[in-house]
C-alpha cells in the first residue's frame, strides 16, 4: 500500500442506514436531533455482570456500525460475552480468536472480504486493554502500519478482567488489582500516542456518557478506508469496584476530570477536542472507587498533576494542530 494512500483517507461507500435510524428537525427548526437507532444487534440476556461498560459500548457501536459488520474478538471478557451459536449475544457474523493475533486476522478477513468483491462489510476488531495495550500491541501495529481495512477498538477497562483482575499497562497509577496488592506504582501507557504515531486516517477517543459523540465518530470512523482506532473507557464494577449503577456517572467523571479525554486526530497530525471538560478535581472519580482506597491524600495530588500534565499537552497538540 502506497504512502499516499495511507496517509490520505479516502471516503468509502456509506454503509446502508439501519432501518430505524433517522434525523428529524426539532420544532424551532434551529436543532438537528439524530436519533439513537432503534435497531439492535446485541440481544438482551448476556452473560456480562450488570453494569459492564464493554457490554454497553458494544451496543452503542453496533447501532452505530449497523448490519454489516463483522466483528473479531480475541481472548477477552467478550469472547465470553459474545456466546456460541445457537446462543451468540450478537446477531452479526462474529470470530473468535487468539489473544495476540485479533488484528492479523482481521486483516485476513479484510482480505478475503475484497477478494469476494464485498466493499460493503466493515471488520470491527474488538480488544481489551490487555489485548491493545500488551498481548497485542505488536500485531497491531503492524496491522496500522500497513493500513488494514478495520474498525479497531479498545475497550480500555483498565486490567486483565477476564482471568480476574490481574494489572495491564493500561492500569492507572494507584489502582488496586490481584497483582498491585498495594496500588500500581507506574503510569498508565499512553496508546493514543503509540495509535496516532503510525499517521492511521482516523483516531479518537469516546465515552459512555457522551453517546453522541461516539455516534458521530463510530460513523465517521465507519466510512473511511484503512485503519481507524477508538479507545472507550469501559467501567467494571467488579474489577473497580464501584456501584454497577454508576457506570455511566463514572464514564462522565473520567472526563469531567480530564483523565479521559474526549478527541479525534486525523492522519495523526490534526487533533481536536471534542468535548470541553468541566474541570472537577480527580478526587471525584478516584473516590467512588474501591481499587482506590489506598490512595492518600498525596497520591491524589500525584495523580492530579499528572491528569493537569497530560491536558495541557493534549491542549497545546489541539491548538498548534487543528482539526
Ligand atoms: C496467550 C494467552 N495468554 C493468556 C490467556 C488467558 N486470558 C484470557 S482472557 C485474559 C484477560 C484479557 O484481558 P483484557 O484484554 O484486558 O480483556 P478483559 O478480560 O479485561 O475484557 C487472559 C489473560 C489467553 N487466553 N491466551
Ligand atoms: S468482569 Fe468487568 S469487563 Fe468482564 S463482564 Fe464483568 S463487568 Fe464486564
Amino acid at each position: 500500500m502506497s504512502k499516499q494512500k495511507r496517509t490520505a483517507p479516502r471516503a468509502r461507500a456509506a454503509a446502508p442506514a439501519a432501518p430505524a435510524e433517522q434525523a428529524e428537525r426539532m420544532p424551532s427548526g434551529a436543532v438537528m436531533e439524530r436519533r439513537l437507532a432503534e435497531t439492535e444487534y446485541f440481544t438482551p440476556g448476556s452473560v456480562a455482570c450488570p453494569g459492564c461498560g464493554g457490554a454497553l459500548a458494544m451496543r452503542h457501536f453496533l447501532r452505530a456500525m449497523g448490519p454489516e459488520t463483522v466483528v473479531v474478538i480475541p481472548a477477552c471478557c467478550w469472547a465470553i460475552i459474545a456466546g456460541q451459536f445457537p446462543y451468540a449475544a450478537l446477531t452479526v457474523p462474529t470470530v473468535n480468536c487468539l489473544f495476540a493475533a485479533a488484528s492479523a486476522v482481521a486483516s485476513g478477513i479484510g482480505a478475503g472480504l475484497r477478494v469476494r468483491g464485498d466493499r460493503g462489510a466493515r471488520v470491527m476488531v474488538w480488544v481489551g486493554d490487555g489485548g491493545t495495550y500488551d498481548i497485542g500491541l505488536q500485531s497491531l501495529s503492524g496491522a496500522l502500519e500497513r493500513n488494514e481495512d478495520m474498525l479497531y477498538v479498545c475497550y480500555d477497562n483498565e486490567a486483565y478482567m477476564n482471568t480476574g483482575i490481574q494489572r495491564s499497562s493500561a492500569t492507572p497509577p494507584g489502582a488496586w488489582t490481584t497483582t498491585t496488592p498495594g496500588g500500581k506504582d507506574m503510569a498508565k501507557k499512553n496508546i493514543m500516542e503509540i495509535i496516532t504515531a503510525h499517521r492511521v486516517p482516523y483516531a479518537a477517543t469516546v465515552s459512555l456518557a457522551f453517546p453522541e459523540d461516539l455516534r458521530e465518530k463510530v460513523k465517521k470512523a465507519r466510512d473511511i478506508g484503512g485503519a481507524r482506532f477508538i479507545h472507550v473507557l469501559a467501567p467494571c464494577p467488579p474489577g473497580w469496584k464501584c456501584q454497577s449503577s454508576e457506570t455511566v456517572k463514572l464514564s462522565r467523571l473520567a472526563v469531567d476530570t480530564k483523565l479521559d479525554p474526549l478527541y479525534e486526530v486525523e492522519n495523526g497530525l490534526r487533533w481536536r477536542i471534542t468535548v470541553e471538560p468541566r474541570n472537577l478535581p480527580v478526587e471525584d472519580f478516584l473516590s467512588r472507587q474501591g481499587r482506590f482506597s489506598n490512595l492518600d491524600a498525596n497520591d491524589v495530588r500525584r495523580i492530579q498533576a499528572e491528569v493537569d500534565r497530560n491536558w495541557a499537552v493534549l491542549r497545546r497538540q489541539a491548538e498548534v494542530n487543528p482539526l
